[in-house]
């Protein structure tokens, strides 16, 4: 491409907004909703930042009808979103309450009447508490129980929902709900960790087993990753290898096996005095490794990553190469994260969009045919109203600008990108965070729930209006 042409993206790119149902719906104790494992952890002292939790979020369950206006108003093609379990199945066991189905029903013909595509995601981490009770992710039953329940949703909106997702980011699911235990349900046990990782992912090879069975022959069955951009802190073979152990843990844990049948050799060997592997039964594997039909790629930042020298603290590792946590299990005392130079959001997460490119470019060789979406990509910024209420951010700007144009490089050297999703549509619950992180493209007053597009929402909006990229 010469210097100044436009980056004009396809017409029939996806342009889209996500978001996931415990950061933003509400309605907590609401129609027959249970507790889930975020319920539980945030209302646990000391768990979350400023004590917030997400009774009332951004309260969208009540006001989904003028999110979805806002969402038409910007002219999004698509909106990404999850099914709270606890809403729709309140033990995670037996028949549906269908009070929870008719809501995401309501939700999802709302969206296509304005000709927004619904993509549902089934589990974006508000596992239902009795299932954790019962023994969470790292016991086997909680696979079957995600197979069923699956079914359930795929039987109640099966006929309008054509782009389904099993799960959202397992790495966090898994690691950080069950190793560093900063997301619920907070358990800090390392063969868990797993466990857990495998029953996420045989989840996803019953759950897709079981969307098939029931969804029309057309629907598009995917799953969302967030992968590590692993890189070596330098050239050195232990830096190197450190960098692969950390993509071993992160990202092959989850894609080899599911896109390929097979958890990597180095990762069992890696993690050989955590664990010897036995809950590994004989045909899972070919279980995890169903057909898809898409593969979603979320990418906020890289990590940088060396080898460890005796007593070394590492600088973060909390799947998004930053922060304090260490999940690395069997290799949190032989890696070291580093805060890679440059600016950074709100979160501590460098920018960086030429780790987005790699990341599409990577799993376009390693996954031929399969059609690529970011389903998520984002910043939080420290955005602030001017006294009229509005909200400049051009941070924002400047950050969707330049992933925007990541994507679009991907694309040009060949990586099949069908579309991307903005995170996140509404400032929400930053989980462990709470409150105190915005990545919304609309502000949302935490108050009055009040809803107020920023800047970047509209720079967003003139984007997908122009199908092409300003310089
Ligand atoms: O808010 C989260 C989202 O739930 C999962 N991916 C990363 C986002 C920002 O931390």
């Amino acid at each position: 491409m010469t210097e100044n042409q436009p980056r004009v993206f396809p017409p029939d790119f996806l342009w889209g907004a996500a978001t996931s149902s415990y950061q933003i719906e509400g309605a907590a104790r609401e129609d027959g909703r249970t507790p889930s494992i975020w319920d539980t952890f945030s209302h646990t002292p000391g768990k979350v930042l400023g004590g917030d939790n997400g009774d009332v979020a951004a309260d969208h369950y009540h006001r989904f009808r003028e999110d979805i206006e806002l969402m038409s108003g910007l002219g999004l093609g698509g909106y990404r979103f999850s099914v709270s379990w606890s809403r729709v199945q309140p033990t995670g066991r037996g028949p549906a309450v269908q009070r929870g189905l008719d809501f995401y029903r309501e939700l999802v013909d709302g969206l296509l009447e304005r000709g927004i595509v619904p993509s549902l995601t089934l589990f974006h981490w508000d596992l239902p508490q009795e299932l954790e009770d019962a023994g969470g992710w790292p016991a086997r039953e909680t696979a079957e129980r995600f197979a069923d329940y699956a079914a359930l949703v795929g039987e109640a909106l099966g006929d309008r929902v054509g782009m389904w997702s099993t799960h959202n980011e397992p790495f966090c699911a898994a690691f950080l709900g069950y190793g560093s235990g900063v997301h619920a349900p907070g358990r800090t046990e390392p063969e868990s960790v797993l466990k857990a990782a495998h029953h996420l992912n045989l989840s996803h090879g019953l759950a897709t087993q079981a969307l098939r069975s029931v969804l029309p022959k057309n629907t598009q069955i995917g799953i969302t990753f967030n992968p590590v951009v692993s890189r070596p802190y330098s050239e050195s073979p232990a830096d190197k290898d450190a960098a692969r152990r950390i993509d071993a843990l992160q990202t092959r844990i989850f894609t080899d096996p599911v896109l390929h049948g097979a958890y990597p050799a180095d990762l069992k060997q890696d993690t050989a005095r955590v664990s010897d592997w036995s809950f590994l039964r004989d045909g899972d594997e070919a279980t995890i490794h169903q057909p898809l039909d898409w593969l979603g790629l979320n990418y906020y930042t890289p990590s940088v990553v060396s080898a460890a020298a005796d007593g070394d603290p590492t600088e973060g590792a909390d799947g998004h190469g930053s922060s304090e946590h260490s999940p690395w299990v069997g290799s949190a005392d032989l890696v070291r994260f580093h805060l890679a130079p440059g600016e950074r959001t709100e979160m501590g997460w460098v920018i960086d969009p030429t780790g987005l490119s790699e990341l599409l470019l990577r799993f376009h060789r390693e996954a031929p045919g399969l059609p690529l979406y970011i389903t998520e990509n984002g910043g939080a910024f420290e955005d602030k109203a001017d006294e009229s209420g509005l909200v400049h951010d051009p941070d924002r700007i400047a950050y969707l600008h330049g992933h925007l144009g990541a994507v679009h490089d991907a694309m040009a050297q060949g990586a099949d990108v069908r579309g991307y999703f903005l995170w996140s549509l509404l400032d929400n619950f930053e989980w462990a965070y709470g409150y105190s992180k915005r990545f919304g493209m609309v502000h949302v007053d935490f108050e009055t729930l009040q809803r107020t597009p920023k800047a970047s929402a509209r720079w967003y909006s003139e984007v997908i209006a122009a199908g092409q990229l300003p310089d």
